[in-house]
């Protein structure tokens, strides 16, 4: 595979550890002299999918420009790293169909629902609860877990580190020597 850069799709539900864990590797990725680049809600719900919401349809519709996004990035030549619920089996397929299906690293955190709303980190699943939030995955909208990801963490048994070490073996095949 030499040089050709790779997505690394990361999928889980809110609060399973996608932001920090896309953000490390970034970090991990720039450090050792790789361009990489992290795609999440802060730098896509804003601009390019502000028009979106959480109805099957829109995150349909958002997924399928994040993975045009990343195809044109990894065209480029940069490591990409999504971090998105991404709950539909079918919006991920396509995904891996529009990046390509050997450079689409599709990387579970399965961290369970009951800890997600533990953490809580922003306050959401309490917002849930109240009602004030309706739609939500893994309460009011189904999460579909992939049946045979390239990767599958558990953040309540991996650290950081170990979660990106695993990310950064697989994706050895691409970063040359
Ligand atoms: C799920 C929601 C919702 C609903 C707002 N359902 O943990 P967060 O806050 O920072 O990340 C979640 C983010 C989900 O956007 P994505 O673009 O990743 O979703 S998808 O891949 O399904 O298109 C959460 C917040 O937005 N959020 N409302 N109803 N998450």
């Amino acid at each position: 595979l030499g040089q050709l850069p790779a997505t690394v799709w990361l999928t889980g539900l809110s609060g399973s550890g996608k932001s920090s864990i896309a953000f490390e590797l970034e970090r991990r990725l720039v450090a050792a002299g790789h361009a990489a680049y992290v795609m999440d809600g802060d730098n896509v719900r804003h601009g390019l999918s502000r028009d979106l919401g959480f109805s099957p349809q829109d995150r349909n519709e958002n997924i399928r420009r994040i993975a045009e996004v990343a195809k044109l990035f990894n065209e480029a030549g940069l490591i990409v790293i999504t971090s998105f619920i991404s709950p539909y089996r079918q919006d991920r397929d396509m995904a891996r169909q529009i990046i390509g299906e050997e450079r689409f690293i599709e990387t579970h955190l399965c961290t369970s629902l009951a800890v997600c709303e533990q953490r809580d980190p922003k306050g959401l699943y309490r917002k849930v609860r109240s009602g004030a939030i309706t739609e939500f995955t893994g309460i009011s909208a189904p999460y579909e877990a992939p049946l045979e990801p390239a990767l599958r963490i558990d953040t309540e048994q991996s650290s950081l580190a170990q979660s990106v070490d695993a990310i950064l073996h697989r994706l050895q095949d691409f970063l040359g020597s």
